[in-house]
């Protein structure tokens, strides 16, 4: 059974249960704030302090960065783009079968979003919950000209403790670290001890997050960069809607298009990256 809920300041979101897991879908911003698949239990982190207020963009789960992810050229407009504090509709809902449910929500341009971005669009988000959580998210160019798109799914998965976690996967992949503008190449498996902030580039294989008992897999589809992001402890403390300790309950892998891995979609061309996220008991 799925249905569409309001907390009491009227934030409506969706909430998904079905055999395998429950979920639970903002409108605003198509923001995944919880996935919890009934054998292993919640896989992402949401910030005690996320006030589920109307236009500003939820602390946790998987906001959606769109379309543009980082900074705009022009500094005056949101970091991440508007797409996760924008008010999108509910397509559908489907119960697949008794372990899987979709919920389709869709975004298109509004005057508010043509002042900030000039464009034409369809940004649908389509949202899987079953044992596994899959994530697809599609930019379809219904402009007359082109346009230009980097995103993320700018996922946030909860941790027993981030000295505690090792991520795999991106050993030998070169990474822009945004905090020095320096590139590197890793070597080994991504560990932490300190503020991270990674764009890890050409990433074709899955990612694994290790932790103490359990190992989560995310599967990328439509996208070659990772983000890999810790505020840890000063930059956690100047965090909004963050807890001064928040840093140690998670860590940010993100599905992305950024950097060189941007796209350009002609007129009715379309994009689509997908993440899948599993997880299991070791
Ligand atoms: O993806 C990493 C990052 O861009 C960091 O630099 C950090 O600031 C984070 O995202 C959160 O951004 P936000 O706009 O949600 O505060």
């Amino acid at each position: 059974m799925s249905e569409v809920k309001a907390l009491a300041n009227g934030f409506r979101y969706i909430e998904v249960n079905n055999k395998a897991a429950s979920a639970k879908i903002a409108l605003q911003g198509a923001h995944v704030f919880s996935y919890k698949p009934h054998k292993t239990g919640e896989v992402l982190w949401l910030s005690e302090l996320s006030d589920f207020e109307t236009t500003r963009s939820i602390r946790g789960g998987i906001p959606l960065c769109w379309p543009w992810f980082g900074m705009s050229e022009n500094t005056n407009l949101p970091q991440h783009g508007f797409a996760r504090n924008s008010m999108f509709e509910l397509i559908d809902i489907q119960e697949i079968d008794p372990n899987t449910t979709q919920v389709v929500l869709q975004l298109t341009q509004t005057p508010v979003s043509l002042q900030m971005w000039e464009f034409a669009f369809v940004l649908q988000m389509k949202c899987t919950v079953s044992d596994t959580l899959r994530v697809e998210l599609t930019t379809i160019n219904t402009d007359t000209k082109p346009f230009k798109i980097t995103q993320a799914l700018h996922t946030y998965f909860c941790v027993s403790g981030i000295e505690n976690i090792a991520i795999s996967g991106l050993e030998g992949k070169s990474y822009l670290d945004a905090l020095t503008s320096k590139k590197h190449t890793q070597e080994g498996v991504v560990e932490f001890d300190s503020e991270v902030d990674r764009v890890y580039q050409k990433v074709e294989n899955d990612i694994k997050l290790k932790d103490t008992n359990k190992v989560v897999s995310i599967t990328n589809s439509g996208s070659s960069s990772v983000v890999v992001w810790n505020p840890w402890i000063t930059k956690c403390a100047r965090m909004s809607a963050m807890k001064k300790d928040a840093y140690k309950e998670f860590v940010c892998i993100e599905s992305a298009n950024a950097l060189e891995d941007f796209r350009v979609l002609q007129p009715q061309e379309h994009h689509t990256i997908v993440a899948v996220v599993s997880d299991e008991f070791v």
